[in-house]
């Protein structure tokens, strides 16, 4: 069932990233220990730009890409494809993404998601609970301005 909260029966300041976030089992991640190749058969399978990576009990630990990937295999005058193998995600994962918590309330997750496109949730303990989206956000924003927008256009 989607989580995700009609805009109309609920302020805006009461959503949360719980009832945004896509949860764990939806989203496709890679592990700290596999190596490069891998991560790129997940993300070139999956289509995304990113996935987050997880160690071997689902904690968080940080996100990997297709640049990041492609980066690290650049050699001087070629691309390095036997690094694919040899390099674990771990080693050139990007590890300074900020994370939300599920209670974290609107404002905080839009804030967020300005400098990312997605952003993972994870309990106290580091676990991983979801990751938030632009688009999710977006589309719960644009949920509530539509159903609103009477009052935006009302004058003093
Ligand atoms: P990107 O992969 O760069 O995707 C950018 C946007 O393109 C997505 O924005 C979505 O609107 C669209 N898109 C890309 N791949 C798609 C697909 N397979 N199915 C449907 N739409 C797709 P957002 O939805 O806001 O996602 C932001 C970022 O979050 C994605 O960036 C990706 O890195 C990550 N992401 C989203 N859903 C994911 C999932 N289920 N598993 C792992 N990562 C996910």
């Amino acid at each position: 069932m989607n989580k995700m909260k009609n805009a109309e029966s609920m302020q805006l300041i009461d959503i949360t990233a719980e009832t945004m976030m896509i949860p764990s089992e939806k989203v496709a991640h890679v592990q700290v220990g596999n190596p490069l190749e891998h991560a790129l058969l997940v993300l070139v399978k999956s289509g995304y730009s990113a996935v987050p990576v997880l160690d071997v009990s689902y904690k968080y630990k940080g996100t990997i890409g297709k640049t990041i990937i492609l980066n690290s295999v650049l050699g001087l005058e070629r691309f390095e494809m036997e690094r694919l193998s040899n390099t674990k995600v771990h080693e050139v994962m990007n590890t300074q993404t900020p994370c939300l918590k599920k209670s974290d309330d609107i404002l905080t997750c839009l804030k967020t998601v300005i400098d990312y496109p997605f952003v993972c949730v994870v309990d106290e303990e580091g676990y991983f609970d979801g990751i938030l989206t632009r688009r999710t956000i977006l589309k719960q924003l644009n949920n509530y301005f539509h159903l609103n927008k009477n009052q935006l256009y009302q004058v003093e």
